[in-house]
């Protein structure tokens, strides 16, 4: 499973508080938890700051280069956001996200064309939000095709057919994960990727449906992930249901997570 750590996001109280001060000590102790706890790439999202989105983007990337050898994940939706951040990134990144909204492809095409960077494909359209298994399939359907036609390998892309909220449809998760299983089957080699917390959201006890949702989603073939490394449960839950849905071979992973005492909470 490659893990995205989610933690470095403004929209987050402490992570407001450390941008506003300059702290790039606090940041880099972040990444740094992320990266020891088993984070493959670092998301970078200075959303919230309206005007200075780039600004700040750019200082949390290179705090954070400094601090990790994991690449970023470069989260905007503004796809000016995205070339700033590309152009001072070091190595190859994530690309968090290219989407079916004719704005956000039109920019982004050139950039992604031909390039070796990791792309999510966010399931969005101009019609907005996908509510059904369907919807979100026809938008992956067109997305994956769009960007092997501009040359990026099917393995660099992850669709992310979007998580939303449990508290606002009952059907959410199970349309979520429908969609995983049905991109999973018809395009080989493509992986999937979310937002897991999105799930959770308005929820008491938000870590239990996010620890719960993520074996779920596993089951269905769900093979990347946005969460947070230092919950030491998810984690260990993710060790767990990889093994038992039979991707890992000898179960080795998990015996290597065992000896590395990652599975004892
Ligand atoms: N898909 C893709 N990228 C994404 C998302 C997605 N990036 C952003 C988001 N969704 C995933 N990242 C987070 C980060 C933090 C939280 C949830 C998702 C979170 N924040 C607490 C909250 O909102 O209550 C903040 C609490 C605090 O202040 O610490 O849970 O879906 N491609």
């Amino acid at each position: 499973m490659l893990i995205v750590g989610e933690l470095i996001n403004s929209s987050r109280k402490a992570i407001k508080a450390a941008i506003d001060a300059e702290n790039a000590e606090e940041i880099q102790k972040i990444a740094k938890d992320q990266y020891e706890n088993g984070a493959h790439y670092i998301d970078v999202n200075a959303g919230t700051y309206v005007g200075k989105e780039d600004r700040y983007m750019k200082w949390l990337i290179s705090t954070v280069q400094e601090a990790v050898d994991v690449p970023c994940c470069i989260d905007s939706p503004d796809p000016k956001v995205v070339e700033a951040a590309l152009e001072l990134h070091k190595g190859t990144p994530m690309l968090n996200s290219i989407s079916l909204e004719k704005e956000r492809w039109d920019a982004l095409r050139p950039v992604v064309a031909g390039s070796d960077l990791k792309v999510i494909a966010l399931c969005m359209s101009d019609s907005g939000m996908p509510e059904t298994k369907d919807d979100r399939l026809s938008i992956a359907s067109d997305l994956i095709n769009n960007l092997v036609k501009n040359n990026v390998p099917v393995e660099n892309i992850y669709v992310d057919p979007l998580v939303q909220p449990i508290s606002t449809n009952d059907y959410y998760g199970r349309e979520f994960m429908s969609a995983v299983e049905a991109i999973m089957t018809e395009f080989p080699g493509v992986h999937t990727i979310c937002g897991l917390s999105n799930i959770s959201y308005g929820l008491p006890e938000r870590k239990l449906l996010n620890q719960t949702f993520v074996v779920m989603a596993i089951c269905k073939g769900l093979d990347s992930a946005i969460v947070n490394p230092l919950d030491k449960r998810m984690m260990a839950n993710i060790y767990a249901a990889e093994t038992l849905a039979g991707r890992d071979e000898f179960c080795g992973n998990y015996l290597s997570a065992y000896r590395e005492e990652k599975l004892a909470l």
